[in-house]
């Protein structure tokens, strides 16, 4: 038996791993007691790199598309095809001809991370996208407006807090999200026997069941509770801003703002009572260390960037941005802030069709679909992906589907063929993470504690595999011989992290991280945010043009999508479960066993007002698009609030995934809508998603939904 040590490159939380070899083969996996971050915590999806490792339908060669069948093809002429056609369209249809959309993953992997941005500047396209704009752009420019820099981000001290407010997360199911924090079920335990964990969700969640109370919230309304709870906590006594001695720009102008917003009607609006936030914020207000966190459920909602903003502005009012036991940044020793890294920027350039603003280089993707439709000059014609699956993961995905099917190339790094690659002429899959150099530049930066690692190759690459930096670089060589422009290729990945670790101020080197193959602890977080702060002011921005405009929009609309808009629909929102990971990890046979997770939740009095019998199959409707599933009863549910997970609708027409097309459930991205977004940062607003939901008749009902 061998025992091998790498992080876990599934999730944010970073899990040390304990590989176990038998005769070269990965026989087990462990969670690393020695890794003083993790200290033995490991999930299903950890377990399950096993099948990912083994799965006969993982892509080991390159794959081109001839006449609607994959057949391999060797890396040198399937590099040189992808520069030749991607170099050809932007010859002559314009840069902006090509588009890239970045997946999840590539956060993961330092390969992706570190080595993406020189092909992305050699592209020089407008039209790059990212999983981001689903996910935390609302927290990316929040922190841009307010602190200066994009990465700026504070991170919830959860260790030593004694009263959390935590808002659309389920860390239970998740595993924690801009909060790394291995083994959180412990941690969030611990807070509840020293302190409180309050939750607000519509869901009584995974997390709401272990929390000190639960109270339940409609849908995209949790700007007006926020409001709400700044409004009772300045009435409980002054802010507590000693500690950020002028060094807060616009304070007053912010409370001013709020304080000229008309009635609001928050108690109905958003279902909490006023009586329930008075004494939330009594909670916070007498807690010796509190905090508030809010995560995907409310970044992703029509007003996700007040909501982050709103969750600032408390937390300064406790006295708690920048303080132990508050929310601060972590100071990562690989910088992802300060001095040549990217700060951001916003509005440089607008979507061609629907006039969005790109913020850090990027548009929203919900702009995607439209931009590879609409005829006209900038149409985008060719696309990149790497380690995407936006069909299934981003806002009316099916049109999506179709659109990707009209393109005139595509090219995806990725290691499935699945609902979106099935569209590419060339996949290009990288060698395991396995084999490869690995530091996780993004997850340490937001990790509750000072942590560093080096994840060493625990196995060698096999012949004629290519890690994702030398794709990456293949590429970029590739698209600047058939531009005629120079290619500077970056070193190798442990030159690079040493270079990394050199800007940075931990005094760690490259040799420090390869002696401690269980990672480092290097304390936890202290106070650095004044210090660091990247406004043009030098300042705290409290209340940036952007955000105080939207309080009008708010305003206007005070009670967005609570369904009671639309006439017998219900209000749609997703979830996660601790076997699933986005769309991608269904093909595991660890993770699909068991019982179904694909249904849609719905509290029983609404299924009773429907006649639908739980367990029935139904057709939900959405203004866009509509799919068949089953309905679970549950009592966790807001009554008119119904939940569906993401990642589920595995197509089969032209995916190579054996097992995951035999999973039951549909994709909840049939219903999402691409026209509801976040006004500021152009996020997807996926909660609230107004549906209709009736039952199909029996006799019409096939056995299984794909
Ligand atoms: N309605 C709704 N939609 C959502 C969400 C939601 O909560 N509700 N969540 C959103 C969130 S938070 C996110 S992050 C996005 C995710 O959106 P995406 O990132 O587009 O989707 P994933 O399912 O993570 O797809 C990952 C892709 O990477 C490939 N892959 C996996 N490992 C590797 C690797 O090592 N190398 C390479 N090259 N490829 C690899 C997989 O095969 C798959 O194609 O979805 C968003 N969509
Ligand atoms: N097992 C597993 N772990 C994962 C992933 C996975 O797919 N599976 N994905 C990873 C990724 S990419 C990410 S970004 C993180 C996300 O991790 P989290 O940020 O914890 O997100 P979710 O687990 O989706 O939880 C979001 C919660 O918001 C609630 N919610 C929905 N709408 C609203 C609303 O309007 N208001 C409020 N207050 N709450 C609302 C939902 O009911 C849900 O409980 O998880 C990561 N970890
Ligand atoms: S919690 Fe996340 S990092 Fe840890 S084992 Fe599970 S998937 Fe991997
Ligand atoms: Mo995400």
């Amino acid at each position: 038996m061998d025992l091998r040590y790498r992080a876990c490159p599934l999730c944010e939380a970073i899990c040390g791993l304990e590989l176990r070899y038998q005769d070269g083969r990965l026989s087990a996996i462990r969670g690393d007691e020695a890794d003083p971050f993790s200290r033995g915590h490991v999930c299903p999806k950890g377990n399950a790199i096993l099948d990912l490792e083994s799965d006969p339908d993982r892509l080991r060669q390159p794959m081109q598309r001839v006449d609607g069948k994959f057949v391999p093809i060797s890396w040198d002429a399937a590099l040189t095809l992808a520069g030749e056609r991607l170099a050809a369209v932007q010859r002559e249809h314009g840069d902006n001809a090509v588009a890239a959309y970045l997946g999840n993953p590539n956060v993961h992997h330092y390969g992706h991370t570190a080595y993406l941005p020189s092909v992305l500047r050699l592209l020089r396209s407008h039209n790059v996208f990212s999983a981001s704009s689903v996910d935390q752009w609302p927290h990316q420019l929040v922190a841009y407006l307010m602190f200066g820099h994009q990465f700026l981000i504070p991170v919830p001290d959860i260790d030593h807090s004694d009263c959390i407010l935590m808002l659309g997360a389920n860390p239970i199911a998740s595993n924690g999200s801009l909060m790394t924090a291995p083994g959180i079920d412990k941690r969030l335990k611990a807070l509840c026997k020293r302190g409180r964990l309050i939750v607000i969700d519509p869901r009584r969640s995974e997390t709401a069941q272990i929390a000190s109370a639960y109270h339940a919230i409609t849908p995209g309304s949790d700007a007006l509770f926020l409001i709400e709870l700044l409004r009772c906590l300045r009435r409980l006594g002054p802010a507590r801003l000693d500690h950020y001695a002028g060094r807060l720009k616009g304070w007053n102008d912010a409370w001013r703002a709020i304080d000229n917003l008309p009635d609001l009607a928050v108690a109905s609006a958003t279902g909490i009572a006023m009586e329930t936030i008075e004494a939330i914020a009594e909670q916070l207000w007498s807690a010796e260390r509190p905090l508030v966190y809010g995560r995907l459920g409310v970044s992703t909602q029509a007003f996700g960037s007040l909501c982050q903003w709103l969750i600032q502005l408390i937390n300064i009012q406790l006295g708690q941005l920048d303080q132990v036991g508050g929310v601060l940044p972590n100071q990562a020793a690989i910088p992802v802030t300060g001095p040549g890294t990217a700060r951001g920027h916003y509005a440089r350039w607008h979507s061609r069709v629907r006039g969005l603003a790109e913020f850090a280089g990027e548009l929203p993707v919900a702009v995607l679909r439209e931009e590879i439709e609409t005829p006209g000059t900038g149409q985008v014609r060719a696309l990149l992906t790497c380690a995407g699956n936006p069909v299934l993961s981003t806002p009316e995905g099916r049109a999506l589907d179709r659109a990707l099917a009209g393109l005139d190339f595509m090219v995806s790094i990725d290691i499935y063929i699945n609902e979106t690659t099935r569209h590419a002429d060339l996949i290009l899959p990288p060698a395991s993470f396995l084999s490869q150099d690995h530091y996780d530049l993004i997850f340490n930066a937001f990790a509750v504690r000072h942590v560093s690692r080096l994840s060493a190759p625990v196995v060698a690459m096999a012949e004629g595999e290519r890690a994702d930096w030398q794709i990456l670089d293949g590429l970029g060589a590739a698209l600047a011989a058939a531009k005629q422009k120079a290619w500077n290729p970056l070193p190798p990945p442990r030159q690079l992290i040493a270079e990394g670790l050199a800007r940075g101020s931990s005094g760690l080197g490259i040799d420090d991280l390869l002696a401690a193959p269980h990672g480092l602890d290097l304390g936890p977080l202290t106070p650095s945010l004044l210090g660091r702060l990247e406004t043009a002011s030098g300042q705290i921005e409290c209340a940036p043009e952007l955000l105080i405009a939207d309080l009008q929009r708010l305003a206007t609309q005070p009670a967005p999508r609570t369904g009671a808009l639309a006439p017998g629909s219900l209000s749609l929102i997703g979830r996660r479960d601790l076997r699933n990971n986005n769309s991608w990890m269904h093909n595991a046979a660890r993770l699909i066993k068991g019982k179904p997770r694909h249904q849609l939740l719905m509290h029983p009095d609404d299924l009773a007002a429907r006649g639908i019998e739980d367990g029935g199959r139904v057709r939900v409707r959405s203004r866009v698009g509509q799919i068949e599933t089953e309905v679970r009863a549950t009592l966790d549910m807001k009554p008119g609030v119904v939940s569906l997970p993401h990642g589920f609708g595995h197509r089969i027409d032209g995916v190579q995934l054996a097992r995951a097309t035999t999973l039951a459930g549909a994709s909840i991205n049939d219903l999402t809508d691409a026209a509801e977004l976040d006004a500021p940062s152009g996020n997807a607003a996926f909660c609230g998603t107004p549906v209709w939901v009736e039952a199909i008749a029996a006799a019409t009902a096939p056995g299984i939904a794909h």
